[in-house]
């Protein structure tokens, strides 16, 4: 059976660590390396930062916030947010960060992922879709693939997407619902089954993460191989320990 990776986010706009719900309303939380240094010391599996701001803002990611972050990260260590090309990803990596994620330039240019999967290797490529749900009747994909930080509309349906992202060479899927994100109401079961099992890439849940259930639902239910929160792990809800305890005790592989 697969080891579960659990995955704190960094949220990061302004240096600041934030967290909103639906991705707006961003309230301040933590300073970024000192939420990276306690993620690593209580036996975070991954940690994920997402420059939020900086397709929005038009620019590439914030090299010197992931720089202060990435001199102190013990784990495996994503940074997404911003990347528009091999250049954006190679300046990355000459941080020391392990895996790059795109969004929004993957989907305005779907060929990005091949050429960065040739060029730096899939393991380290992984694609973030962020997906909301429409209203049966709408005309719109249930499941719609949404960009710039959740703020434009695709019309492109999530799965489709994820089993296109998946052919042209991604490593992982960082599969985010906007309407969960922040709601502390459990992740998108729907959306995330619907892409686990339409790919043999490993997919991570993010978004609504509320109680030690709503992890062990993303897995057993949602099919994730990794499980991503930010507001429980942020404001001291619930800690990465008692998550793999949780997890543990039902039944799944954890790496204590
Ligand atoms: P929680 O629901 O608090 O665990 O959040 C998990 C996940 O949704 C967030 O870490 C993050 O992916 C939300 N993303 C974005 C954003 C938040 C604000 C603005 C933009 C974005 O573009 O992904």
């Amino acid at each position: 059976m697969e080891t579960i990776r659990i995955i704190p986010c960094l949220d990061v706009k302004d240096g600041r660590v934030v967290k909103g719900i639906n991705f707006v309303n961003l309230r301040d939380a933590r300073d970024p390396v000192e939420a990276a240094e306690a993620y690593c010391r209580e036996g975070a599996d991954e940690l994920v930062f997402l420059d939020i701001a900086a397709t929005v803002e038009d620019r590439g990611t914030r090299l010197e916030w992931v720089k202060k972050v990435a001199d102190k990260v013990t784990i495996p260590f994503a940074v997404g947010g911003g990347i528009r090309n091999v250049q954006d990803m190679k300046a990355l990596f000459d941080l020391g960060v392990d895996k790059v994620s795109i969004n929004t330039a993957a989907v305005r240019n779907p060929e990005l992922i091949a050429e960065a999967s040739r060029e730096f290797t899939k393991k380290r490529l992984v694609v973030a879709i962020d997906g909301r749900k429409n209203a049966p009747g709408s005309g719109l994909p249930r499941l719609e693939v949404v960009v710039k930080s959740g703020s434009e509309a695709t019309v492109i349906d999530v799965v489709e997407w994820a089993i296109k992202v998946e052919r042209l060479g991604a490593g992982g899927i960082l599969l985010t619902s906007k309407d969960a994100d922040g709601t502390k109401e459990g992740y998108d079961l729907e959306m995330t089954k619907a892409v686990a099992e339409a790919v043999s890439i490993p997919v991570t849940a993010s978004g609504g993460a509320g109680k030690l259930e709503h992890f062990y639902e993303g897995v057993a239910i949602g099919k994730a191989s990794a499980v991503l929160a930010a507001s429980v792990f942020h404001f001291g809800e619930i800690s990465i320990k008692e998550v793999k305890e949780y997890l543990k005790a039902k039944g799944l592989t954890v790496e204590m």
